[in-house]
Parts: structure tokens; C-alpha cells; sequence
């Protein structure tokens, strides 16, 4: 059999489909979504004859397997159905809001589960067709929970990985859902299982040993065999990170530089330009954010001349009640304040309701004196490593939430408890008021902690985890097929 020896599955492939103007006509073109896993995995997937498997993310259009920029992509097709009932029920609105700690209740409805068994019994099936024999596979995220199993079964002479990009809860929360155990045997179905941070790791492992009564010792765990014996699979912490290179090289651009002070002149040039820049998402904090800066303003401890907040909030699921209900509470928030504290020439928040382009993202960091990373849960948060690259004046300061998985890094960060609103605002005012040489002996170990570790060492990391895995397999598991 020929196939592909490196195989990686995610919801999405990392192109986009843009239909014509005329979206009635079938046409239109592919064009390359940027994100980091892309970034991270495109050298490897060059190198090695890889694949991508995944949804390209517009509903019931099939593609054929194709070619693009080199990547070999093969595309798995939604309906409108299991877009509804995979994606936006069972994926974005049962495990996203439990696995962040129910800051959202989470709805469990049965014909959502159904959803997201059939779809990622397809996701298996179309990657099990195009692994060589005896291939690697990384599996991504909370979407495709059960793919590992499913592929071990129909493929037990593959090496599968499995990256959860998203918190894993803590058991008591974990317990509330009704196919607890499903989704732990699904995960366990690959070799290596990796995490954001230790914590997530940790309470896997714990509803593990509570829901399945395995024997675990971190980063083991030993996992009953189709045969009778068993196997060891790993399951720890990888942190991810970014193409820290590539934001440095956009730092420097004169054009990026230009556009920086461009946007402090349009904003009427205020002491202090305070950034947030989230997808439009109740994990990430933003109502903390505002009410805090919101009261500042009312206290009169600032002004609009002295600090404007610049919140970027793009645009995402947008089908999903609970973000509906999101955007219209911090539009209310928005309107109020900026009702009450602007002036003709300075505004209190400049809201942007859009997505920007990655240079434009870039000339923000470097124009804002303070980032606010507010999350009351997140796996990682990107937008932290990504502002402290961008800042190669080694100025800036970054207030962190604890609750992100960066904050397990970035530790001379200002780190803040978002609940707690006093202190948010006291670490806001500590961040407007630092003085320069306290914001460089801050920044200068966040970058190098986060050049250090980029993006390129997190996917070798793990995937040197998976390639041990792999040469402890029986010969017999890697022979079934031959
Ligand atoms: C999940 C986990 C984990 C946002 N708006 C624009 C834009 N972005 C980019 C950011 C950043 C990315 O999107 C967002 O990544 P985050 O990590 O901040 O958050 P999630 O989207 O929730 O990601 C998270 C991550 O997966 C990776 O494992 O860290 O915890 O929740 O790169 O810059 N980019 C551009 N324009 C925008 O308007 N170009």
C-alpha cells in the first residue's frame, strides 16, 4: 500500500475556500488560513510526504483530495447538519464550555453526541486511507476526541498522537458529562496525548483512574489491549508557541513600524494605549476587562487622554446563543462607557468587531504600551507570546491572567486573578505607571523564553515523544497490515 507516512488530522485543513462573488456558481479558489500549526507543521509535512486531513470549513461542498503549495490535503465534507450538530452543538457548545470550567453551562443533548460519533468515525475513516503503513499521525483537538480509538482499531499498525489544544477540566467538572468514559477510552486510543500544561495532564490522568480504574504513573498510563495484555501510552504536558521569528521580522519592517505610530496619532495620541485582542469568546475575559478599565475612568484614577483600550475581538461562532448573547453584553459595555468618557478628539475604547491581517496585528503590539490577556480559562493563549515577540524594544508590559497556559511560562509577567476586579485594576494602573527600566527587566526573560521555545521546538518535542512511542510498539502491532 502506498500512502502518507506523516498524517496529521484537524477539524480544519489549513486552507480556506473563498467562493466566487457569484457563491451560487461552484467556483472560487483555496487561499491559506495562517495559522500557527500550519507554520509549525508545513517544513514537516514537505519533508516527509505528509497529509492533512480536514474540513474546509464551509458546509456541504465535497472536494477531492488536492495539492496545494505543496501540502497534500484531503478534505472531509460537513452538511449543514453536522455543522450544527458536531461543530457548533457537541463541540462548541457541550465540550468547550465544560472543558473552561463552565464559565458557559454546557448543554448536553444526545442527537449532538450522535453528531459528533458519525463525523468523527469519518474523520478516522478518510485518515486511515491514507496512511502508509506503519505511518505517524497527529490527531488535533477537542473536536476529534474519539478519532484515536477509532483509528487504532481500523489501523493497528499506526503511531497515533493526540494534542489537546483547549484546558483539560478538573474531575468534578469532567464527571458532569454524559459520555465520560467514551471520550477518555476515544483519547486513549493514541500513543502519546499531549497537553497545554502540567494541571491538564494531571487531571486526565485523575479521571482516568476514577472513571477506568487504569494504573497511572505519570506520564504513564497503562492501557488495556485489544488482545488481552496491555500498553503504556504517555500523556503530559507540551506547551505550544510561536513562529517567534516571524513576528520579530514583521517587528522590524519599517512599514509595521510606520503603522504603529500611525495608530497612536489616530487615536489622539493618549499617554497610554492599553491592547486586547481575543476572538470574540466568554473564556477570554473581555467583560472583566472593561468593567475594570471602566471603573478607572469612573473613579477619575484616568482619563481618556491619558489611556485608551484598544479590544480586538474577531469575529468567531457566531451561530452559537451563548456568543450572541456575548457580543451584545460587551456592545452594551462598549457604548456605555465611551457614552460616558469620550470627547470629540479621545475615545475610552476603540472596539473592532473585525479580523486584521498579521502585519496589522503586529503594528498594534508595538503600538500598545500594555497588553491585557484577561482569560478566565484558557489552554495556552497565543496573543500573550505574540506581543512579547513583536516587542523587540524589549518594552511593553503584559498583565496575564493565571487561568491562561501561558501564565506557567511567562512568569515575570504582571499575573492577575481576572475574578478579582480590584486587583485587576490596581495591576492595570501598576502597568500604565511602570516605569521603563522595570518594563524592560520584565520583558527581556519573556522573550527569551518565548524565542527560545517557539513553535518549531513544541511540534519536534512532541513529535520525538511519538517517534519513542513508536519504537516500543510490538512488531506485531506494526505487522497487522503487512
Ligand atoms: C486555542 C486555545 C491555545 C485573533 N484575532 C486575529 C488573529 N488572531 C489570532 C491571534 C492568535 C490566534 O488567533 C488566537 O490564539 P489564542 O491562543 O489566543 O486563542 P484560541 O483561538 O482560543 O486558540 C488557546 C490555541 O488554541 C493554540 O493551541 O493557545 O488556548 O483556546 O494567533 O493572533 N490573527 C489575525 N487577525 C485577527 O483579527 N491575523
Amino acid at each position: 500500500m502506498s500512502g502518507s507516512e506523516f498524517v496529521v488530522v484537524a477539524n480544519r485543513l489549513p486552507v480556506d475556500w473563498v467562493p466566487d462573488e457569484d457563491e451560487g456558481s461552484g467556483e472560487g479558489a483555496w487561499r491559506v488560513s495562517p495559522g500557527g500549526l500550519v507554520t509549525a507543521l508545513e517544513p514537516l509535512m514537505r519533508s516527509t510526504d505528509g497529509a492533512w486531513v480536514g474540513w474546509p470549513g464551509k458546509a456541504d461542498l465535497e472536494f477531492d483530495r488536492f495539492e496545494f503549495d505543496g501540502m497534500d490535503l484531503v478534505p472531509v465534507a460537513l452538511s449543514a447538519d453536522d455543522v450544527e450538530l458536531y461543530y457548533e452543538g457537541f463541540s462548541n457548545d457541550t465540550i468547550w464550555p465544560l472543558y473552561h470550567d463552565v464559565i458557559a453551562e454546557p448543554r448536553y443533548r444526545r442527537v449532538w453526541w450522535d453528531a459528533y460519533g458519525r463525523v468523527n468515525r469519518r474523520f478516522a475513516q478518510a485518515a486511515a486511507e491514507v496512511a502508509a503503513e506503519g505511518a505517524t499521525v497527529w490527531v488535533h483537538d477537542y473536536q476529534l476526541q474519539l478519532v484515536p480509538k477509532l483509528l487504532r482499531e481500523k489501523r493497528p499498525d499506526l503511531t497515533i498522537g493526540y494534542f489537546h489544544h483547549i484546558p483539560f477540566p478538573a474531575y468534578g467538572l469532567y464527571s458532569q458529562l454524559p459520555w465520560r468514559r467514551q471520550v477518555l477510552e476515544g483519547l486513549l486510543g493514541a500513543d502519546v496525548i499531549g497537553f497545554q500544561r502540567v494541571a491538564d495532564a494531571g487531571n486526565f490522568a485523575r479521571a482516568i483512574r476514577r472513571l477506568l480504574r487504569y494504573e497511572t504513573r505519570a506520564p504513564h498510563i497503562v492501557v488495556p489491549d485489544a488482545d488481552g495484555g496491555t500498553r503504556t501510552a504517555v500523556a503530559r504536558a507540551f506547551p505550544i508557541s510561536i513562529a517567534a521569528d516571524s513576528y520579530i521580522d514583521l517587528a522590524q519592517r519599517p512599514h509595521v513600524q510606520a503603522r504603529a505610530a500611525e495608530i497612536r496619532a489616530s487615536l489622539g495620541n493618549p499617554s497610554k494605549i492599553l491592547l486586547g485582542v481575543d476572538r470574540l469568546d466568554y473564556t477570554k475575559g473581555i467583560r472583566h476587562r472593561m468593567k475594570a478599565f471602566g471603573e478607572l475612568l469612573h473613579e477619575g484614577r484616568i482619563t481618556v487622554e491619558d489611556a485608551t483600550l484598544v479590544q480586538v475581538a474577531s469575529p468567531s461562532r457566531e451561530r452559537v446563543g451563548a456568543y450572541m448573547q456575548l457580543r451584545d453584553e460587551i456592545e452594551l459595555t462598549v457604548g456605555r462607557i465611551n457614552g460616558d468618557f469620550d470627547t470629540m478628539g479621545h475615545t475610552a475604547i476603540r472596539y473592532l468587531h473585525q479580523g486584521y491581517p498579521r502585519d496589522e496585528m503586529v503594528a498594534l503590539f508595538l503600538a500598545a504600551d500594555v497588553m491585557l490577556v484577561t482569560a478566565l480559562r484558557d489552554g495556552m493563549n497565543l496573543v500573550a507570546k505574540e506581543y512579547v515577540a513583536s516587542r523587540i524594544d524589549n518594552r511593553g508590559v503584559l498583565v496575564l491572567s493565571e487561568f491562561a497556559g501561558a501564565a506557567d511560562e511567562l512568569t515575570s509577567a504582571l499575573r492577575v486573578n481576572p475574578h478579582d476586579i480590584d486587583t485587576l485594576k490596581e495591576t492595570i494602573m501598576q502597568a500604565i505607571e511602570m516605569p521603563p527600566g522595570e518594563q524592560s527587566r520584565r520583558m527581556r526573560p519573556l522573550r527569551r523564553k518565548v524565542i527560545d521555545n517557539d513553535v518549531a521546538k513544541w511540534s519536534r518535542s512532541f513529535l520525538d515523544a511519538l517517534a519513542a512511542a513508536r519504537s516500543q510498539k510490538s512488531p506485531r502491532g506494526r505487522r497487522a497490515r503487512a
